[in-house]
């Protein structure tokens, strides 16, 4: 690949996860029984023949650090660039606070990555793309479903794939191609539009905001296609799904794949799936439809269905789990059971200690899910 350096942001605080992000940035949330989210950005820029990976932190960076440090990156030098001395105000202003990075590496191009997605990418099928269209920058994009549209950057593209419009989270999406966003710019370009929006008061200095709206008017913006299994995992409920698309064989090969492996850490995570009939005949462990950390615990007489069991985490004695979540390092005690029939629940090791407290119930079961196991 030509001289291509990559700025994977990891900075945001990811509220949305909840307690999952209480303690570490959302990247470094564990996923797919023995991995973290970043893994899968990671390993599409070693595959990707990139050189150099600049990683952008600011929210709660140490569990980030300590996971890529000690990881093998396979002829990727990986740089920690925190918000340091400054906050970094909105993804370009990450970006830009790092100009100085970025010329001592003399790039061509600069892609700019997110580490909380969950797909395979070759960047250089996107590279060969924006030289195609001698670009100034391109935004990788796929179709997501109408109701979904809001957010995401959505644009307008004509025939060429030239971007005429890009609305960041419009309210009314006036179509169906959304911003994946990665973006690939040439970095001379690219330099020059920070260092313009860097004084612009008006800015929030955000790439989907600021940067990529403005890019329409004042520059070759082209939109690549990509189209293939891709997933932001920002909610608990879509954090869950994706980890669920792993084992109804939607998306398994982003775990098994000879051809693209990943890399940073083996895997050995377990997906048992046989079927549990009932909790009562759940003499020994039952575990079906679900992703269980290969460092956590199930006790015998448990039945977990449809549910996410993340690293250290500990599951007692007669427990029947079903949709749920339990957080790394959670211990569940004997006989108390979470099930839930639509929303996911996110079991924390304060949701236990309140419930521990209630009597006579010590369970959280659905009044519909009640009636089918008695
Ligand atoms: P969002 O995902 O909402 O939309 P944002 O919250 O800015 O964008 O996060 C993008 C990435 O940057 C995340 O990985 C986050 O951790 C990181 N980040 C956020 N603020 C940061 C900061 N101050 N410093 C460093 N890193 C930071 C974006 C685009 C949309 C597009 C979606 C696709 O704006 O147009 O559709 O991504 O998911
Ligand atoms: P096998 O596949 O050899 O039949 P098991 O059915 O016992 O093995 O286990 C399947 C997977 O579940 C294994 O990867 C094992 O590490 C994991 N496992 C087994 N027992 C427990 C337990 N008590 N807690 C957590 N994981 C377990």
């Amino acid at each position: 690949m030509v001289n291509c350096v990559a700025m994977i942001l990891a900075g945001g605080a990811g509220t949305r996860l909840g307690a999952l992000t209480r303690n570490e940035s959302k990247p470094a949330v564990s996923f797919g029984g023995n991995h973290r989210i970043i893994d899968y950005t990671i390993s599409n820029c070693i595959h990707s023949g990139i050189k150099h990976a600049g990683v952008l932190t600011q929210y709660k960076p140490e569990t980030l650090h300590s996971h890529l440090e000690n990881s093998e990156s396979y002829g990727l030098s990986i740089d920690y660039l925190p918000a340091t001395n400054s906050t970094y105000e909105g993804t370009a202003d990450a970006v830009c606070k790092n100009v100085q990075y970025l010329d001592e590496r003399e790039p061509t191009h600069v892609l700019i990555l997110s580490g909380d997605h969950i797909y395979q990418m070759n960047y250089e099928e996107l590279l060969t793309f924006h030289q195609q269209k001698d670009a100034d920058a391109t935004v990788a994009t796929l179709t997501v479903p109408k109701e979904e549209a809001s957010r995401f950057g959505i644009l307008r593209v004509d025939e060429t794939n030239r971007v005429l419009e890009f609305e960041e989270k419009p309210e009314h999406p006036k179509s169906q191609t959304a911003s994946m966003g990665i973006y690939l710019f040439n970095w001379s370009y690219l330099k020059e539009c920070l260092l313009d929006d860097s004084v612009n008061p008006a800015s929030s200095h955000d790439f989907g905001k600021d940067i990529l709206p403005r890019l329409v008017h004042e520059a070759k913006l082209y939109a690549f296609p990509y189209d293939q299994y891709w997933r932001d995992v920002g909610t608990i409920q879509t954090y869950w799904e994706t980890q669920m698309d792993l084992i109804k064989g939607i998306s398994p090969f982003l775990l098994t794949d000879q051809e693209w492996p990943l890399f940073t850490t083996p895997l050995t995570s377990a997906f048992t799936p046989i079927s549990i009939q009932s909790v009562k005949e759940a003499k020994e462990r039952k575990i079906a439809e679900s992703v269980i950390s290969p460092t956590a615990y199930i006790s015998e007489g448990v039945a977990v269905y449809q549910s996410v069991i993340l690293p250290g985490a500990s599951v007692g004695k007669n427990v029947y789990l079903h949709r749920v979540i339990v957080a790394e390092n959670t211990h569940i005690p004997d006989h108390m059971s979470f099930a839930s029939d639509n929303e996911i629940m996110l079991i924390t090791p304060s949701v236990v200690h309140r419930l521990s407290k209630t009597k006579p119930a010590h369970s959280m079961i659905s009044n519909h899910l009640l009636k089918n196991i008695k």
